[in-house]
């Protein structure tokens, strides 16, 4: 059981009050998920940067509850790969999610089967994400892209489906350095 509680959510920055347990994910985790591995390979022998951070209210990981979730995720390349998250379908496959945009500019990537959606994400662009179609999100800004999730606590989240079949597309820079292209990958 939980007791209703309130939270602070800053909607310009996306801090939650008080801050929550923080879950790291750094250039290491995208090992087997990026466009060029080599590349990343000698990136990581520089060092292993964080390359997005998620905020995630206490909540039990209970069927009925909904987690809730901020996510923050830095601007960057890996060669011309914007930074992404690593993605994934919910095990659970009865389990939407809805994300709300924040700050910065991004891409999120679907995929269900053969079928693939790219949704630009800003501040006020809320997404429903229906059950058994798997995400990614990107930031093609140069700042932090910020959202919030919300989701069932008993989704779970299969990672490996989306390294072994891949999300079907890639967002790269465009060969001028600015703005975006979506590639088949
Ligand atoms: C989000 C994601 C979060 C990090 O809360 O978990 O943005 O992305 P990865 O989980 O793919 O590393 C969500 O979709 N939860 O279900
Ligand atoms: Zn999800």
């Amino acid at each position: 059981m939980i007791d209703p509680f309130v939270v602070r959510l800053d909607l310009e920055e996306g801090i939650l009050t008080p801050l929550p347990e923080r879950v790291v994910r750094r250039l290491s985790d995208l090992r087997g998920l990026v466009y060029d591995e080599e590349l990343l390979a000698r990136e990581l022998a520089r060092g292993d940067p964080i390359i997005y951070e998620v905020r995630k209210l206490a909540i039990p990981q209970k069927q009925g509850q909904l987690f809730v979730n901020v996510t923050f995720l830095k601007a960057g390349k890996i060669g011309k790969e914007y930074y992404f998250t690593k993605g994934h379908f919910h095990i659970n496959e009865k389990a939407a999610e809805v994300y709300l945009g924040l700050r910065g500019q991004g891409v999120l990537l679907l995929r269900r089967g053969t079928d693939t959606r790219v949704i630009e994400m800003d501040r006020g662009t809320l997404i429903y994400i229906p059950p058994g179609w798997g995400h990614r999100t990107i930031n093609v800004s140069q700042e932090t892209l910020v959202f919030l999730s919300v989701y069932p606590a008993d989704a779970g989240h299969n990672y490996e489906r989306v390294r072994s079949e891949g999300m079907g597309l890639r967002v790269f820079a465009t060969a001028k350095g600015k703005g975006y292209e979506i590639v088949n990958s």
